[in-house]
């Protein structure tokens, strides 16, 4: 049994997608980022960087006491390295998977995180920061749909890769991209997007949070935006 710590986000996906996938048994420890459920002890102790998703394995492979894990790309990894599935076993697979891996997440996630920052939800509307992460979010769709020309997914076969790529995608229009630009990106994502496993995935985050829709609230926003390690040190101390 795992504990996920999860939110309805992009990352939180990642993960529930792996386990409906893999059919593993898991609970759900929600942690409404909104309302600074990321800033109580009992989350630190497993996601020191404040964020969501985190994982514990309570039966590690090694028979000792649960590991915890955060970083959505790390969590995948394990997972993955646990089961033995859906990461190629021969070195070349594996390293073409763990390759698109980070890509996502060293380019794709953080670039569309601050597409979004600065085209919804920025008060102040910068032309100059929106249209640098708008456009490069639109390279990264394009060096996406070039790899997807001749493969059906990101290391060949369907992998955590896509997984992790998959719920950064969904908001297209939100990151101010026409998906129709890139047909073979369009193929993939449809395929995706069909999976049993995923359609679960997102319907656990329906049930987990019926209100989606992204920031709404002074309360929010001034929850999410504008951290500083004093103003979390502070949250922390609120939240206890
Ligand atoms: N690189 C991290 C990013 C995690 C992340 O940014 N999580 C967001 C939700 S998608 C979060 O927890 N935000 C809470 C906050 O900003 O305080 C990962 O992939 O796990």
């Amino acid at each position: 049994m795992f504990d996920v710590h999860y939110w309805t986000t992009p990352n939180g996906h990642k993960i529930t997608i792996f386990l409906e996938e893999a059919g593993l048994p898991y609970k759900i420890i929600p942690v409404n980022i909104g309302k600074g459920e990321q800033f109580k002890a009992e989350f630190l102790t497993v996601s020191p960087n404040n964020r969501i998703p985190a994982l514990v394995d309570h039966a590690p492979a090694d028979g000792g006491k649960p590991i915890s894990i955060f970083e959505s790309g790390a969590i995948l990894l394990y997972l993955a390295d646990k089961t033995g599935k859906l990461i190629a076993r021969d070195i070349r697979g594996r390293t073409e998977t763990i390759q698109w891996l980070f890509w996502q997440m060293g380019n794709l996630g953080p670039m569309a995180g601050q597409n979004n920052h600065f085209s919804n939800y920025a008060a102040e509307k910068l032309p100059y920061a929106m249209d640098r992460y708008r456009n490069e979010v639109n390279r990264l769709y394009g060096v996406l749909n070039k790899r997807l020309a001749d493969r059906s997914f990101a290391a060949g076969e369907y992998s955590i890769a896509d997984m992790a790529i998959y719920p950064w995608i969904v908001p297209w229009e939100r990151q101010g991209q026409n998906i129709a630009d890139f047909p073979h990106l369009k193929r993939w994502f449809e395929a995706i997007k069909a999976r049993p496993a995923v359609v679960r995935a997102y319907d656990k985050a329906k049930e987990v949070n019926p209100n989606q829709g992204g920031i709404r609230t002074a309360e929010e926003r001034a929850i999410l935006f504008g951290q500083t390690a004093a103003s979390v040190e502070r949250a922390a101390a609120k939240a206890g």
